[in-house]
Parts: structure tokens; sequence; C-alpha cells
């Protein structure tokens, strides 16, 4: 069977499931958040989104497994809340086309309100590359999301199109520095400094920044140096299944 036909099958035999990533707080390193990744889970293996994500977008039917994606975390966050963990906000990652859909807006407003999800509780990460075209238009939906206390993130911010335009007009909550500027941070002065300039940059904005695929103590001790107050990564913790993650907050 080819991958298109597979992920068909994936789709009605509900193969997809998620993955949590920790947010740490980098000052004590405490859990502040969590960032919901697909996977496909296919005949006992787990196969990550680069795999599968571009052609599901290619076959339109991105929306449908996202739709998942909303219901899934929307549904935790009422059940950690019920049982009393230590619950902490989720942001999950959007497509393009999700994004500028009324009524995958409208999916979202609905499912959130239906398990009763608290007000920032629930976040969407968008990548820049999402803002370039419709921009009117997309600031017309950051409105309508943050006005039912949904958060928003600019992901991989520094890879494509990082335009201060962006930061003066879009209304966010975050913003998530890619991991291509730390891999340099310990011996670029420059790209040190750009991310610095970050930093300070958001702080007067009102933005939090998130350090993203922080692999070393080095790195780590630098971002605390700049001031950088929240970070995601290896060093600290990967991935992990949905079991492992409620009982890494638990602790
Ligand atoms: O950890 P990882 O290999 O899961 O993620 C790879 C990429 O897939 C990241 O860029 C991440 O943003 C993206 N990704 C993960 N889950 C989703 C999703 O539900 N929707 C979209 N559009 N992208 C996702
Ligand atoms: O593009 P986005 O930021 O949504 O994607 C998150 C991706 O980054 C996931 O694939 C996740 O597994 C990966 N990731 C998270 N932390 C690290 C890290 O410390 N190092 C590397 N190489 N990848 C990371
Ligand atoms: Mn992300
Ligand atoms: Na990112």
């Amino acid at each position: 069977l080819d991958l298109k036909s597979r992920l068909e099958r994936a789709i009605i035999n509900k193969e997809f499931i998620l993955y949590y990533q920790p947010i740490f707080s980098i000052k004590d390193k405490s859990i502040v958040g969590a960032e919901a990744l697909l996977r496909w889970k296919n005949n006992g293996q787990v196969i990550l989104p680069m795999e599968f994500i571009p052609i599901l977008e290619e076959m339109g039917r991105i929306s449908d497994v996202e739709r998942f994606v909303v219901d899934n975390v929307c549904n935790k966050l009422m059940d950690w809340e019920k049982r009393e963990k230590n619950i902490v906000p989720i942001s999950i990652n959007l497509s393009e086309r999700s994004f500028k859909d009324e009524n995958f807006r409208k999916y979202v407003i609905y499912t959130i309100k239906k398990y009763e999800v608290r007000r920032r509780m629930f976040g969407i990460e968008l990548v820049e590359r999402t803002f370039v075209e419709d921009f009117e238009r997309c600031l017309i939906m950051l409105k309508k999301f943050d006005r039912e206390g949904i958060s928003i993130s600019l992901d991989d911010f520094g890879t494509g199109f990082s335009s201060f335009n962006y930061l003066y007009r879009l209304k966010l909550d975050s913003l998530k520095i890619d991991k291509s500027f730390l891999n340099n941070i310990e011996k670029d002065i420059r790209a040190k400094s750009i991310v610095e300039s970050i930093i300070f940059l958001n702080k007067r904005l009102n933005l939090k920044t998130i350090a993203e695929g922080v692999e070393t103590l080095d790195q780590l001790k630098i971002l605390e140096e700049l001031g950088c107050e929240y970070v995601q990564g290896f060093l600290l913790a990967k991935p992990m299944p949905e079991e492992k993650f409620e009982e890494l907050i638990k602790s």
C-alpha cells in the first residue's frame, strides 16, 4: 500500500497519538507548560511528523488530524483538572490551512467549551510562514482566538520571515526562538547577540521568550545570563508519551 492509502487508513483507524514535551522555567526548572506533538503509531512503530505531515497537507487531510489533536488535548486538560494533577497549559502546532479556516476556528472554540478548558490553558503555535499571505485575515483570526482565551506562540522564530512588522502587529503571548540559533550561541558571538536582542525586545513587548532545542548545559547557562525565562529541549526533557508526561507533572 502506498503512503497516502496507509494514511487514509490511519485516519479511519485513529492511529494518531500525542507526545508531550515539557517547557521549563529556567530559574527553578519547574514545568510551566508543554507542547503536544503528533505521532503516527503504525504496527507498533512510532512515526515522526516530518514523515507524514507534508503528505497529509498534500492530501488535504491535515485539518482532520488536527481536529483530533484539539479534541485530545482539551479532553486531557479537563481530565487533569478533575484529577487535580499539577495542570499546566498545553500548546498545539497548527498548520496554516487549519488556522485560516473559519470552521476549524469554530471547532476549536466549541471544543474548549465542551471540555470546560480554562482560559490560557490551551495555546496554538504558528510558524512565521503562516502570516505571509492574507496578513489582515490573520490579524482577525488572532483577535478571535485571543478573545476566547487561547494563547498564541510564534514558533521557529528566526528561521523564516522574522519580521518586525509581525512583532509589531500580531498580538502574541510568546515567541519561540528556533534551535538553529541556540546551536551556535556558545561559539558564535553574532548568534548570541541576536538571541540577546530578541530576549530584550520581547521583554519590552511583554512577550514570553521560550528557547527551543536546548541540548547542553553551556547553552542553558548562556540563556540564563541573557535573561531568557523559558526553555525546551532534549537537555531537560524529550517529547514523551502521555503517561510519562503525567507521571512527570505528578512528581
Ligand atoms: O518532535 P517533532 O519531530 O515531533 O516535530 C516535528 C515537527 O512537526 C515540528 O515542526 C512540529 O511543529 C510539527 N508538528 C508536530 N505536531 C504537529 C501538528 O499537530 N500539526 C502540525 N501542523 N505540525 C506538527
Ligand atoms: O518546529 P517545532 O518547534 O514545533 O518542533 C519541535 C521539534 O523540535 C520536535 O521535532 C522536537 O522533537 C524537536 N526538539 C525538541 N527539543 C529538541 C532538542 O533539544 N534538540 C533537537 N535536535 N530537537 C529538539
Ligand atoms: Mn512547535
Ligand atoms: Na519550533
